[in-house]
């Protein structure tokens, strides 16, 4: 017998309000292709749900579920199946979501899409709800694999010009000290973080130790997520602090890394972690160890970056994140886009819920399907 999670007073109050929830699949171009150690993706393949009531307001959540399960187990026709078919269930019948393990965009994407109505029905922000300042807030942008140094120079070059003042470049062995290094001597100003996906392994830890001259912001998951203790070996040897992405799931998984020393700055994404409340909860482990910890992106629309930017401000969350403008990514935002404000940040919207909704018009342009699921 399947049980039911228990849900915080918002999302408690919309469930057995719901008069259907549409599931939407959309395909959104990006600027440019965006490479990682996993590979490239030239387009964002969004699973975005919308659960509306009987007055017709709308919450909208948007899962951060990639299209094939490289970065992660989760992908994102996975996410939707589970979303349609063992959470919704629960959500339909009066009772909320059904407890189930792991899944953690899919939730997380049914949560934002709860908190939304619920907080859109009361006329509350999400920044309010979650504790947040409002902002304006420093954000940083993310710079991908780059076929040679000049072309990585050429897109630093033009996201320093944007404005933004933290720059993230993703690495690989044999594409790290190089471009690292030409960035470093572009920019001396810049702060310069680097993210490796997991990519590295035992045998290069000589390698990592040999990028602390460059002086790095940090490090992001140089090593495979499972592997918790060659990050703590990492973070005994190395001055760089050393950032987790992918190997941190939870507040318990949080604590653990924290206790085994395999990290001194936490990434933390609401999508890899179940949900906006679970990560307030991981802030608040942070805080207590004293732990600096960002709000790392997945390309999201307007919508998840809505939802982002609103963690973003919780007291805690004391570096810049992965949040840029919607132009880094989209030439069409789903929703109004975000733009920079000077000094390179960014402001969350003010408004109830998420305080941004899809543009309809973009909504009809980049939707490949469409499910509604009615009680
Ligand atoms: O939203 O600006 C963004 C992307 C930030 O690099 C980014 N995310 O490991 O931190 C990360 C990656 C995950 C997505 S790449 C598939
Ligand atoms: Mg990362």
């Amino acid at each position: 017998m399947a049980t039911v999670e228990p849900a915080p007073p918002v999302e408690r109050a919309v469930v057995g309000e719901i008069r259907d929830i549409e599931l939407r699949r959309l395909t959104v171009p990006l600027v440019s292709p965006f490479r990682a150690a996993h590979g490239a993706q030239s387009h964002r393949d969004v699973v975005l749900l919308a659960v509306r009531d009987a007055d017709g307001v709308t919450g909208w959540g948007e899962c951060v579920a990639m299209n094939a399960p490289t970065y992660t187990a989760e992908y994102a026709d996975g996410a939707a199946h589970v979303i349609e078919h063992h959470l919704l269930p629960g959500i339909l019948a009066g009772h909320g979501p059904t407890s189930i393990a792991g899944h953690q965009m899919a939730k997380a994407a049914v949560e934002m899409a709860l908190l939304d109505l619920g907080l859109r029905r009361s006329g509350r922000s999400l920044t309010a709800e979650l504790g947040g300042h409002g902002g304006p807030i420093a954000v940083g942008a993310v710079v991908g694999l780059a076929p040679t140094i000049d072309d990585l120079l050429v897109e630093v070059g033009r996201r320093v010009a944007e404005g933004y003042t933290r720059i993230k470049v993703k690495i690989r062995p044999g594409w790290d000290r190089e471009p690292l290094t030409a960035v470093r001597a572009a920019h001396p100003s810049v702060a310069l973080w680097a993210d490796a996906n997991g990519d590295y392994a035992e045998a290069d830890l000589a390698r990592l130790c040999a990028l602390d001259d460059l002086g790095l912001g940090l490090i992001e998951q140089p090593f495979p997520d499972d592997d918790l203790m060659l990050h703590a070996v990492l973070a005994e040897t190395i001055d760089t602090p050393v950032c987790l992405d992918e190997s941190v799931g939870s507040a318990g998984a949080l604590r653990t890394a924290i206790h085994l020393g395999a990290l001194d700055v936490l990434n933390l994404k609401a999508g890899r972690v179940g949900g906006l409340r679970e990560a307030v909860r991981m802030i608040g482990v942070c805080r207590d160890h004293g732990i600096p910890v960002w709000c790392g992106g997945m390309l999201e629309t307007g919508i998840g970056r809505a939802a982002n930017l609103a963690l973003a401000t919780v007291a805690g969350m004391t570096l810049p994140g992965d949040l840029s403008a919607s132009s880094r990514y989209f030439h069409r935002d789903l929703t109004v886009p975000f733009e920079l404000g000077p000094g390179g940040t960014l402001v969350p919207p003010d408004g109830p819920g998420l305080g941004r909704a899809p543009d309809p018009d973009a909504l009809a342009e980049f939707t490949t399907s469409v499910r509604t699921i009615a009680p």
